[in-house]
């Protein structure tokens, strides 16, 4: 069976990424967690790759990564390839809090999650990539406990929940981490 680095240090995501590659045939292994890399690129696509790229280059495994973040049509696109580190803050709560604070009572509520995934040969060559988005709103105020980052105020209409408050079954097949997913695993399967 061969090795599948998960390169990701952010818990939220291993548990959703390991959902998806549960039985496909590759034995999963986290990333060392003091391999940082450094995200330069300027779009989800460049910093997923760049991330697959160098940790399978460092481990010699096959690597898979994954880039995402929300994307709010009011503020122009933002927070976008800098989810993680919007306003400087130190926790989902407070980086949500500070997208509530900018978008005030702004009336176009219209966002977007994005993902991009790719998986890195052992020499580092990207062999697979896809990319996934989700539409949906931002609610005034957190609602839910599930799943993590900014899930508690992004709301999707259609089913009139959050992804916090979605089982994760069904946040895991609408969501733009399914949708990338999705086209990726059949190559994945194959690749193997
Ligand atoms: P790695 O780079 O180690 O994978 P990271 O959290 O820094 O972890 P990103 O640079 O891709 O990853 O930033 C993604 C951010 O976007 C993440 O920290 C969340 O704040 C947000 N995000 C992405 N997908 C999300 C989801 O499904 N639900 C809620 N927030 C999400």
């Amino acid at each position: 069976m061969a090795v599948l680095i998960v390169a990701t240090g952010n818990p939220g995501k291993v548990k959703e990424m390991a959902a998806y590659l549960a039985s496909l045939g590759w034995e999963l292994r986290l990333k060392p967690p003091n391999l940082e890399i450094e995200e330069t690129g300027h779009t989800f696509l460049e910093n997923a790759c760049l991330k697959a790229s160098q940790v399978a280059k460092a481990t010699g495994e096959w690597a898979i990564a994954d880039d995402s973040g929300l994307e709010v049509e009011a503020l122009n696109g933002e927070p976008g390839i800098y989810s993680a580190r919007y306003g400087n803050c130190r926790s989902d709560v407070e980086r949500t809090q500070h997208l509530l604070t900018k978008l005030a009572d702004h009336p176009n509520r219209k966002a977007q999650f994005v993902c991009a995934i790719a998986i890195a040969q052992p020499d580092g060559t990207i062999a697979l990539q896809s990319e996934g988005i989700c539409l949906g709103e931002i609610l005034p105020a957190p609602r839910g406990n599930g799943g993590f980052g900014y899930d508690p105020v992004f709301y999707l209409p259609e089913h009139q929940m959050t992804f916090a408050e979605m089982p994760a079954e069904l946040k895991n097949a609408v969501s733009h981490r399914g949708k990338a997913f999705t086209s990726l695993i059949p190559q994945l399967a194959s690749a193997n």
